[in-house]
């Protein structure tokens, strides 16, 4: 929909009306979904492909400086990314000072750093059956030293926090011990939290299965936990929208974590049947939304600060451009948290209680349906950004430069 100033205002001002009905300042809405940052992951900014092939965009990054560019883009565009979640060895600064200055530059920090023991990229020992569950304890310690190593890239960037993600698993049943892959992960775990700095958090990602189709270490949010419990109070669950079985009810498993203080954050993306990580909000909005109806309550109710979750993206795009992706995304995350601040929690709270079943979604719907576009829209001119990204995007032939400044192949992501 053509985005017009006229237009705009009307929406604004009308919103505004009807919100000041209910008592809700557009204003503390606008500081709120300003004040809302999403990490992008370096590894989203070319096309990632399938095992059934990859079809390049061109003009993709094709090392960490090109990264860091999009990355300034997105910022400049949406004001909605203020950081870049790096993945390792995909990622390994050349000079780690120069390029936390280039971003600096850019006006974006350093989220999580993501470990990589799900590949082999040339280090002694193979990581085909499992890392730091491996039976063969030497292949363990190599995975605890990636870790190690990881963590110390972060500390010369800045980043304050390391995300663990597990292939480690089996294909057929006798393949793995259960509880010794489980006991050597916690083990492996312990080891990774022991080298981290205080000030740091761990955050250790599930997913039921792929790249292993029997069993998976790491298969859920309650195995997750248990291990997180484990380890330290620094170290707690990720969250990957696209790591559940169909029809999971995620919004529950997220009131279930802030309830123990134990959601460390989230990867943003969607899916119609696995992990098929498309863009956040296009496949199940109303998903999205009740998960952030999960999250405002849990805060405002104390169950967990909002400043303690960390809040990511990680998708993979085979048939968009990846910054038009990306814009979606980031455009999708806001409008889904700007409809849960709208819910009436007081008269939720009152239909839950008396058991006003009908009047309780009535709630959550009128929020749901409420139009937030020129509030998301108000909110982005109002940081400095484009009121409408995708427009500027394209009638700047931003893709285009790219195409003309780094070619139609080269693409520098591990995926
Ligand atoms: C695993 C995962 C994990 C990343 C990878 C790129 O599916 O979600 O978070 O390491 O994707
Ligand atoms: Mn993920």
């Amino acid at each position: 929909m053509q985005y017009s100033q006229e237009f705009h205002k009307k929406s604004i001002s009308l919103l505004a009306d009807q919100l000041g009905e209910n008592g809700i300042s557009i204003s503390s809405l606008i500081s709120k979904i300003s004040a809302f940052q999403i990490a992008v992951p370096s590894w989203a900014l070319g096309a990632g492909g399938t095992r059934f092939g990859r079809f390049s965009i061109g003009g993709e990054p094709r090392n960490l400086e090109e990264k860091l560019d999009d990355i300034g883009l997105l910022a400049k565009l949406t004001k909605r990314t203020d950081a870049v979640s790096l993945h390792i060895p995909w990622d390994i600064p050349q000079d780690a000072a120069a390029i936390r200055q280039k971003a600096a530059d850019l006006g974006i920090g350093f989220d999580a750093m993501n470990s990589n023991t799900f590949q082999d990229y040339g280090q002694a020992l193979s990581y085909k059956m499992g890392s730091l569950s491996n039976a063969n304890a030497d292949i363990r310690k190599q995975a605890v030293e990636h870790n190690l190593q990881v963590i110390e890239i972060g500390k010369s960037l800045g980043s304050k926090a390391l995300t663990v993600w597990l292939a480690d698993g089996s294909n057929f049943p006798g393949q793995a011990h259960f509880r010794k892959a489980l006991q050597g992960t916690s083990e492996s775990l312990q080891d990774i939290y022991a080298g981290m700095p205080a000030d740091w958090k761990l955050l250790l990602e599930y997913k039921p299965y792929e790249p292993n189709f029997y069993h998976t270490v790491i298969p859920d949010w309650g195995t997750s936990a248990m291990l997180c419990k484990q380890v330290g109070d620094r170290a707690k669950v990720l969250v990957d929208l696209g790591h559940h079985l169909p029809n999971t009810n995620i919004e529950q498993i997220v009131a279930t974590l802030m309830h123990q203080n134990m959601l460390a954050g989230f990867h943003f993306n969607d899916s119609k049947f696995g992990d098929d990580d498309l863009s956040t909000g296009s496949i199940k909005p109303y998903q999205l939304f009740l998960i952030f109806c999960e999250l405002v309550g849990g805060a405002e109710e104390n169950a967990q600060t909002w400043e303690s979750i960390s809040w990511m993206i990680d998708a993979s795009h085979n048939t968009k451009d990846p910054i038009e992706d990306l814009v979606q995304a980031l455009e999708a995350i806001s409008q889904a948290y700007a409809k849960a601040l709208l819910v009436d929690r007081a008269k939720l709270t009152h239909c839950q209680v008396e058991g006003d079943v009908v009047g309780a979604q009535e709630v959550l719907q009128d929020a749901f349906l409420t139009d937030v576009r020129a509030l998301v829209r108000e909110a982005r001119i109002q940081s400095g950004g484009e009121a409408d990204p995708l427009a500027f995007y394209r009638k700047e032939k931003i893709r285009e430069k790219l195409i003309a400044q780094r070619g139609k192949d080269a693409t520098a992501s591990g995926l």
